[in-house]
């Protein structure tokens, strides 16, 4: 065992150290121990732990199902970073809640309907090149036929575009090469319009299809009036993929109700389970995308259903666009390899992987060499002629992932519960890990683009079963990260995932993500643009006309200006908030209680709520934030009256008031802890100054942040000069007040920039120094010595220079303080402190370390 953990320790470290970590020989065979850890839980424990502060390689998007919401999540850690709000109204960041928002979420209407969820299923990057560009994201809801178009600047949901045409929708989000379209398949076929027609007329008046929305990747958004819908036959289009490099201009979408079964359990008939699945094969709809756009520009190809440009099907056939390829039964996935030439189609019900070859289906079109055509008169492409090969992988194949290995690809096994690696040009299958359990999508790093990074995998698993701690009987869902790294694959983690079905996910590099921390002052982030109710410091007020009360508001910490508003019962209330702030992660949230409104205000942003204040009493608005040591002091009040109502006036209460002599007193009191304060602010600044902070940049942001509280310290100087002259003594202790308020926040951001100075400027810490600082901290000295200040005991700044001798006697103390209690240094020490030095029972060689550190502390004694 020993042997093995020792094998282990050198695998984990790397090197000589190893032999006794930075916790001491034994600590980690002792960790192992406790909690029953094998040498491979280690490992796969090592490569997944991200120490504080440290950084994933990738991010994922993933679908956030039922929540209507997409997850943000890094790899390898798996730590969750952001729920991003789309369909479904995110009360945190104000999503759904204040005006803004709402603008982009009611875009989500359907005829005239609200509709506040969504089913998100199909996350997809924008591409250039066939490579993630990392500018944005687009997502389906499979239940509302919609797609959302996401920012990958702030992460917010920018746009939702509803499909007119289609009831529901399964095969998007997928982006063309260039992000030149977003294909959007249907799933459940039916009428194009709006109207009720019998199902008995399936065939005639039921539709599937595909809708290519034309996209602007320099703005962000989808062009509606530009975009088009290939009319395809009511075969129930599942997932699709567009084609690239030798494929570009293509798109492929499978189907799975060729049979068209229309049901009817509830009048004798088998069930549609058993209908939609009687034939062996199904369709591939293959069809030249970049052709249909040219063709859908002419108002005579097209019929326009509710403003939705249709290409009818006789018009695709009849300029060789669009065709069919039987695939088998019940297929799922098809996914376009990173070259475009292999298209590989999973079926649930086939044990087999088919792929297809682009070379063989374009030469069968070229040639209009056809097997056949179907009821609409699609022309049919021979299975067999157009089959690259087929390869039996496993029960319930589904989806498909690229490695970085030319020709590997990974499949999901649903049945089976496996990730199985293969080869699509050799047909040969590699590897094969379990999974826990029913796998659907997997996802790979950059996986799906021309460019796929390898590294992991991620089985999204359907079920969770005897995963996690029981939580009732809806468990949730279940990631697992797997390494694919090596020759055969290693399951290293698995991630909970507890707000909807998460179908599918997308990661990209992070390099290639650019996100802002902070907005231009006054933006709307729904938009990009300047907010009309842009408010800068100075520029508040309210303005009354008739039945409207607009407020014109800011919010800086830790106040909200104004801080009373008082309307009449009934009258509409508009709110626009600006928050001045420019410091990173200074965020303000804003709600009026009882009147359901909420928003996210990020540095310099706008938003607006609007209210009818149909309630009549005094309701408490507050900063919703834990922003600032005042945070709950951030608050006003809106008061409601009737104007219909006469008021009493409450009885006033006689209060006693302070002397002359005391306010004085008071007023001088707080003027000297304001000289004190300003005392401490300004040795700060010496140090910053010293030690050249301008030459860091982190450093130099937070100092910016201080000076923006200290450069409003004059202003309510002067204020508080004027109350004193006027003989106001209660309003000058009150703006005095104010400057001690602004002074605290400076030290606040000044003592968050020393920090970082120090930590940036010290001299790094040999690996015994670190070693050494771990045993202070954690083996006891640190109860008693604080480096830099005398405490419960010495300073031990210096400790090695206070001794002849020194290294010898410190450690010697350390190792047996009883020995010298009767030395009469240390006897001065114990009359003086108080107390003994007690004996921590450090090893020698912990000893040494600590002497290690000591020795690290003197070299930076002036920064401590
Ligand atoms: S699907 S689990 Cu909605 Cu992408 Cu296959
Ligand atoms: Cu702003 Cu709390």
């Amino acid at each position: 065992m020993s042997y093995k953990l020792n094998k282990l320790s050198s695998l984990l470290l790397g090197s000589a150290i190893a032999a006794s970590t930075a916790f001491g020989s034994g600590a980690l065979e002792k960790v192992m121990k406790e909690r029953g850890l094998t040498e491979s839980d280690v490992i796969r424990a090592a490569k997944t732990y991200l120490p504080t502060g440290g950084r994933d390689e990738f991010l994922v998007f993933s679908s956030g199902g039922q929540s209507g919401h997409v997850l943000v999540y890094g790899v390898p850690s798996m730590k969750i970073l952001k729920y991003i709000a789309v369909f479904t109204p995110e009360p945190w960041q104000g999503y759904g809640f204040d005006e803004d928002s709402k603008a982009v979420l009611r875009q989500g209407n359907i005829r005239g309907r609200e509709i506040n969820w969504g089913d998100t299923h199909h996350p997809a990057l924008s591409e250039k090149d066939g490579k993630y560009d990392g500018k944005w994201l687009a997502i389906n809801d499979k239940a509302n036929p919609r797609v959302a178009i996401i920012d990958l600047t702030d992460f917010e949901t920018k746009q939702i575009v509803v499909n007119p045409v289609f009831k529901s929708e399964h095969g998007g989000a997928f982006f063309t090469q260039n992000s030149e379209y977003i294909i959007e398949a249907c799933q459940y076929a039916a009428p194009y319009d709006n109207n009720y027609h019998p199902i008995e007329e399936y065939k005639e008046t039921y539709r599937g299809g595909a809708t290519l929305w034309k996209f602007n990747s320099e703005i962000g958004r989808i062009d509606e009036k530009a975009s088009f819908t290939v009319e395809m036959p009511p075969y129930m289009q599942d997932l699709s993929d567009a084609g690239k490099g030798v494929s570009h201009g293509w798109a492929f979408t499978n189907s799975f109700n060729s049979e068209m079964y229309t049901g009817g359990i509830e009048v004798g008939m088998p069930p549609n389970e058993a209908g939609m699945s009687r034939n062996d094969t199904d369709f591939l709809h293959v069809y030249n995308w970049e052709k249909l756009a040219e063709l859908a520009k002419d108002d005579k190809n097209v019929k326009v259903i509710n403003g939705m440009r249709v290409v009818p099907m006789e018009v695709s056939i009849a300029n060789n666009a669009l065709f069919l390829i039987p695939e088998p039964k019940s297929p799922h996935g098809v996914d376009v390899s990173p070259d475009g030439e292999y298209i590989t189609v999973c079926g649930k019900l086939d044990t087999h992987a088919s792929v297809f070859k682009w070379s063989k289906i374009k030469k069968l079109i070229d040639d209009k060499k056809y097997a056949g055509k179907d009821p609409y008169g699609i022309p049919i492409l021979d299975m067999k002629e157009s089959l690259h090969g087929q390869v039996e992988l496993g029960l319930g194949p589904l989806h498909n992932q690229y490695s970085n290995v030319d020709g590997e690809i990974y499949t999901s096994l649903y049945v089976d519960s496996q990730i199985v690696k293969w080869n699509y040009k050799t047909l040969k299958v590699l590897d094969k890990e379990n999974v826990h359990y029913n796998v659907g999508h997997l996802c790979g790093m950059e996986g799906k683009s021309a460019d796929p990074q390898g590294k992991y995998i991620i089985s999204l698993n359907k079920l969770a079963i005897d995963r996690f701690q029981n939580v009732g009987p809806l468990h949730p869902q279940n990631h697992q990260l797997i390494d694919v790294s090596g020759k055969t694959m290693d399951l290293l983690y698995d991630m909970p995932l507890p707000l909807g079905e998460p179908h599918q996910a997308v990661a990209i590099r992070v390099e290639k993500l650019h996100p802002h921390v902070r907005y231009p002052m006054g933006t709307n982030s729904k938009t990009g643009k300047i907010h009309a109710g842009k408010t800068l410091a100075g520029q508040e007020k309210i303005v009354r006309e008739g039945n409207n009360v607009t407020v014109y508001a800011t919010m800086v910490r830790s106040h909200i200006n104004p801080e009373r508003i008082t309307v009449n019962k009934g009258d509409v209330v508009t709110m626009h908030i600006t928050n001045l702030e420019r410091a990173q992660d200074e965020t303000h949230g804003f709600t009026v209680d009882h009147y359901d409104v909420h928003m996210s205000l990020e540095p310099g942003e706008t938003a607006t709520i609007k209210f009818t204040a149909d309630l009549e009493g005094v309701f408490p608005y507050y900063c919703t934030e834990f922003c600032s040591a005042l945070h709950l002091e951030m608050m006003g009040y809106l008061m409601v009256k009737d104007p219909n109502k006469k008021y009493e006036s409450a009885q006033k209460l006689k209060m006693a008031t302070m002397s002359p002599e005391q306010l004085k007193a008071e007023y001088d009191k707080t003027v000297a802890v304001n000289a004190a304060t300003d005392g401490v602010i300004q040795s700060v600044v010496k140090f910053l100054k010293d030690n050249k902070f301008g030459e860091h940049k982190v450093v130099a942001d937070l100092v910016d942040d201080a000076f923006a509280q200290y450069g409003q310290i004059p202003e309510q100087k002067k204020l508080a000069d004027e109350a004193v002259k006027a003989g106001d003594m209660d309003k000058a202790i009150l703006f005095e007040n104010m400057i001690w308020q602004l002074m605290v926040k400076t030290a606040d951001v000044g003592i968050r920039a020393k920090d970082a100075l120090v930590r940036l400027i010290a001299t790094k810490q040999s690996a015994a120094a670190e070693r050494g600082q771990r045993t202070f901290d954690e083996g006891g000295c640190s109860g008693c010595h604080v480096v830099g200040k005398v405490s419960s005991g010495p300073d031990l700044t210096g400790v090695l220079q206070r001794h002849e001798n020194a290294e010898k006697w410190v450690s010697d103390f350390i190792l047996d303080p009883e020995k010298m209690y009767k030395d009469p240094y240390v006897k001065g020490m114990i009359d003086y402190f108080n107390l003994k030095m007690p004996n921590q029972h450090m090893s020698k060689e912990e000893t040494k370390d600590i002497i290690e550190y000591f020795k690290w502390v003197d070299e930076n004694a002036n920064l401590f």
